[in-house]
């Protein structure tokens, strides 16, 4: 995890100071990068303790879709608390359901992106367009009037499970240079508690070398506490996606938008700085998730079933824990 304490460097001599909604100020510097090769081992940050799982808690969650910091609870995970119940900001949204909501964060988009279309019924493919959404899973929810008596408009509605189709691609059509999954519904950003930070997925596979490779794309990072616990994230989830789809992860290139450190983290990755990283650690997926590349057999619900125990850190060696608040 050298690259990670690169980064803290960088940010500590090149960023600049600057405000936010938070009230915290940060460095921030404009966009990094960072590459992992996970044969190489997993990048858990060595420099403190790793909260792994917490991290794999609420990778689980977004993989069924919560929208309740309880359930993400549940798995391990407490991160979404103050998200939750203390942002006034939050508390006072109209679309906040019930105490814990969170509203359609990350898993809901992944699992469930809600598309909607309207067909024109005035013009010539009204009928062709009508039918071919239907074919594709779309169900027809309702009409809008035309006007003084022209055709109506169709409304056809689907929950795209951007994942799943991720993975049936990787199956059917490893070569494609489409498999992503996108969490940044603009339709929706004001109904969720925090818009997405990790926001783009792209998987790229190597059929020849049977290798599964991740570019993420995360648009705001808070570099004390959340890159360690976002890296975590998606380096798991290429782990879980090349087991389901019989692929060796491979590179986990992680892209940066807004890098930060929050002035009140500034201690801790002083401290993370003087210490010297030690060996990347294992990651080890339990046996019971089933290996596409042994058994043949494609089970995406796998997806849902997994549980936060079914990943564990081997061989994890790492110096004395530190904290610090996060901003909310
Ligand atoms: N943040 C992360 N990773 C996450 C997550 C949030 O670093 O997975 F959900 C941080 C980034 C930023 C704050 O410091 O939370 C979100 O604030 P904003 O929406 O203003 O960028």
């Amino acid at each position: 995890m050298q690259q990670y304490l690169d980064l803290v460097r960088n940010v500590f001599d090149q960023g600049s100071w600057q405000d936010n909604r938070t009230g915290i100020r940060t460095l921030s510097i404009p966009g990094a990068m960072l590459r992992f090769d996970l044969q190489q081992g997993f990048p858990a940050v060595t420099t403190k303790k790793l909260a792994f799982k917490s991290a794999v808690g609420e990778m689980v969650g977004f993989l069924r879709a919560s929208r309740s910091a309880a359930e993400f609870r549940a798995l391990g995970c407490k991160v979404w608390d103050q998200n939750a119940n203390e942002n006034a900001q939050w508390l006072a949204n109209p679309y906040r359901l019930q105490m814990d909501d969170l509203g359609p964060v990350y898993g809901v988009q992944w699992r469930q992106w809600p598309a909607y279309k309207l067909v024109d019924m005035s013009q010539a493919q009204a009928q062709r367009q009508v039918e071919d959404a239907l074919a594709r899973g779309y169900s027809r929810i309702g009409e809008l009037a035309g006007e003084q008596g022209a055709a109506p408009q169709v409304l056809l509605y689907k929950a795209v499970d951007q994942l799943r189709q991720c993975l049936d691609t990787i199956i059917k059509n490893p070569s494609d240079r489409r498999i992503l999954f996108h969490g940044w519904n603009w339709a929706q950003l004001e109904e969720m508690a925090l818009p997405p930070c990790h926001l783009l997925y792209q998987f790229l596979v190597n059929a020849s070398k049977r290798e599964i490779s991740l570019c993420l794309y995360v648009r705001s990072n808070d570099i004390g506490l959340g890159t360690p616990f976002n890296l975590t994230e998606g380096a798991a989830l290429l782990h879980l996606v090349g087991r389901l789809t019989g692929y060796t992860p491979r590179w986990f290139t992680y892209f940066i938008g807004d890098a930060h450190i929050y002035e009140n983290h500034v201690d801790m990755l002083q401290e993370q700085l003087k210490r010297t990283p030690l060996p990347a650690p294992q990651l080890q997926l339990s046996d019971r998730i089933p290996d596409y590349a042994v058994t043949g057999r494609y089970e995406p619900e796998w997806l849902e079933k997994v549980e936060p125990s079914d990943f564990s850190l081997v061989g994890y060696e790492h110096h004395p824990p530190l904290t610090a608040p996060m901003a909310v």
